[in-house]
């Protein structure tokens, strides 16, 4: 089953998103293996967005992502990495369908609610940057049976 990585950002945990927002994965039939809250170093919020190091956000991005706490967590499921992607809108919150976590709750793109994986090999690399394995937590549940 695949697994991917998201995050509440600091503007969804302090506009007391992060209970809804689980709830939409919930709902959906995804399962969640793993979940903190915790306040992420100035060193992990460069790591995490390596690929974005150079451009003229950077700095506002990494100063945001450490402003407060995150909710990191973990999530499986059939194609779980596109299809969060798809229930978390576009980047700009200006362009996210309603529906969507960032169409329904964001406004401007440096304030977007919600990180998601963007593919396999993303989803692998934060999900080992933000938890250990041992973090991680395997079950079975028997709603799966009436989701797939
Ligand atoms: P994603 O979060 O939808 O995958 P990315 O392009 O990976 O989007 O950008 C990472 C984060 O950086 C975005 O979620 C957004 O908060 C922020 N960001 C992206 N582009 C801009 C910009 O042009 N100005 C300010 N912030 C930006």
């Amino acid at each position: 089953m695949e697994r991917t990585f998201l995050m509440v950002k600091p503007d969804g945990v302090q506009r007391n998103l992060m209970g809804k927002i689980i709830a939409r994965f919930e709902e959906k039939g995804f399962q969640l293996v793993g979940a903190k809250l915790m306040h992420i170093s100035e060193d992990l919020a460069e790591q995490h967005y390596a690929e974005h190091k150079g451009k003229p956000f950077f700095t506002q991005l990494v100063d945001f992502i450490t402003s407060g706490p995150v909710f990191a967590m973990v999530w499986q499921g059939e194609e779980v990495i596109a299809k969060s992607r798809i229930m978390m809108g576009k980047t700009d919150p200006l362009e996210a369908l309603p529906g969507t976590i960032r169409g329904d709750f964001g406004v401007v793109k440096h304030k977007n609610i919600i990180h998601g994986s963007d593919g396999k090999e993303s989803a692998q690399r934060e999900i080992s940057l933000f938890f250990d394995e041992e973090e991680l937590v395997e079950y079975h549940k028997l709603l799966d049976n009436w989701v797939y």
